[in-house]
């Protein structure tokens, strides 16, 4: 029998993974994408199927974490066997600004799908994987962090990821449901949004040793992470769907890298040296060499970093570094990609992409990047 699976937020980094991902295993998957004024499913145009061509695997249906009535509908006609909850507003500086729409979408939405499930006596047949967060231990209480370390939310974005921590715990327990939450750390890939923090180094990087772009703005250089590729971590949220039990996992490397040692590790990747000079709001990185042909655009001395408050958090998740054990042990899960070839990965895709701009632009197109 062909697997019916669900995914909210399919147009995103780990929606479009795991929809490749669940199709290569034979899935028939439905996406749930939002109305926008433009197309905005660049992430899955090259999985997505004509509804005309019969015995299609992958089916798009208009949909909103905010709309009760709609997610009803979807899942009652989809009858999904399994619904993964990727659908969230991610960016944690954004949640600082949308604060109630973050809770709406991210905390009710997810409770929303529970019900919805519930509601339709779907609790036995669907199984419920739950994007939780490692921005739920926030300010933290141990080193390295594990399934039980307790939470300590810093943003309006993991406050409303606790919520839905918990209600997914809360519906397994209360109605037998088979619902689990991973708890990913950071998880990173070229199909990365824009305005995080690896993407915007290497895009910024790249379009600025093209001559694109002069300076990368950055905010708090010290805050520390553990990155890990999105494609290695999509398996993992399938693998939680298919045990025994439900439970909950962390999912991360292990190893800590901080934002300063990622635009070094971009800048290596570029043929660039930097080097770091003043401190806080005042710090910068120059350039102290540049080797091979890929930042044609860099000499010497050039200031290609600085800091910019406006980047910086009302409150910041400083340190975070998981302990992937459990997961390793009840999953057999292992990640494959290393921080090192993820940012080779991601170069070579925004360098590629920055050399076209460039080119379109030495022969009089106009060409506007976007930044913010
Ligand atoms: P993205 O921001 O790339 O994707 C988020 C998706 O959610 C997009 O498809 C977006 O649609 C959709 N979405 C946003 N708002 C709504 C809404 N109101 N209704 C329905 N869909 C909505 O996130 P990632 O792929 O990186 O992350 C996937 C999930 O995992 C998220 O829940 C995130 O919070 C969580 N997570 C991510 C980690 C990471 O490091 N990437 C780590 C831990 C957890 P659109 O394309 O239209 O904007
Ligand atoms: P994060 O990711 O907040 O960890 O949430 P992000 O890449 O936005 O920030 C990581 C760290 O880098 C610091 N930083 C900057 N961040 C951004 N975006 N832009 C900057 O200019 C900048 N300068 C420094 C941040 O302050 C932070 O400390 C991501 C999201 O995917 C969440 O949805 C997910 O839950 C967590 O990862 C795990």
């Amino acid at each position: 029998m062909t697997k019916v699976a669900l995914i909210t937020g399919v147009t995103g980094q780990d929606g479009s993974y795991l929809a490749e991902f669940l199709l290569s295993k034979g899935y028939e998957v439905h996406g749930i994408k939002r109305r926008a004024s433009l197309f905005n499913t660049q992430r899955v145009d090259h999985i997505y199927e004509d509804p005309h061509v019969e015995n299609a695997r992958f089916k798009l249906h208009y949909g909103d974490l905010t709309d009760s009535s709609n997610l009803t509908r979807i899942i009652q006609q989809v009858q999904p066997d399994e619904v993964y909850n990727l659908g969230a507003q991610s960016h944690v500086a954004v949640s600082f600004e949308s604060p109630e729409y973050t809770a709406d979408v991210d905390a009710m939405g997810t409770l929303r799908l529970l019900e919805a499930i519930r509601f339709l006596g779907l609790e036995k047949k669907t199984r419920f994987y739950q994007a939780s967060t490692s921005e739920l231990y926030g300010l933290v209480q141990e080193i390295p962090q594990k399934e039980t370390t307790p939470f300590y939310p810093r943003s309006p974005y993991a406050v409303a990821k606790m919520y839905a921590y918990w209600i997914t715990v809360n519906y397994r327990e209360s109605y037998g449901m088979y619902a689990c939450n991973g708890i990913l750390f950071n998880h990173e890939s070229p199909r990365r949004g824009e305005t995080f923090v690896t993407r915007k180094i290497t895009r910024g990087m790249s379009n600025i040793a093209v001559g694109l772009e002069q300076c990368l703005y950055m905010g708090n250089m010290d805050a520390l992470r553990d990155w890990g590729h999105a494609k290695d971590y999509v398996e993992m949220q399938w693998l939680m769907l298919q045990q025994d039990t439900p439970d909950d996992f962390v999912i991360a490397t292990g190893v800590q890298y901080s934002v300063r040692q990622f635009i070094e590790m971009t800048a290596a990747e570029l043929g660039v040296s930097l080097r770091w000079e003043g401190s806080g709001v005042d710090e910068k990185g120059i350039v102290v060499k540049v080797q091979g042909d890929k930042a044609p655009a860099l000499k010497e001395g050039d200031v290609v970093v600085q800091v910019d408050p406006r980047y910086f958090r009302p409150a910041e998740v400083e340190t975070l570094l998981g302990d992937p054990s459990k997961a390793k042990n009840k999953l057999g899960w292992t990640p494959k990609i290393t921080v090192h070839e993820m940012v080779k990965e991601m170069v070579q895709v925004d360098l590629d992409a920055a050399r076209q701009h460039a080119l379109l632009k030495q022969h009089g197109y106009s060409v506007a990047v976007s930044r913010e």
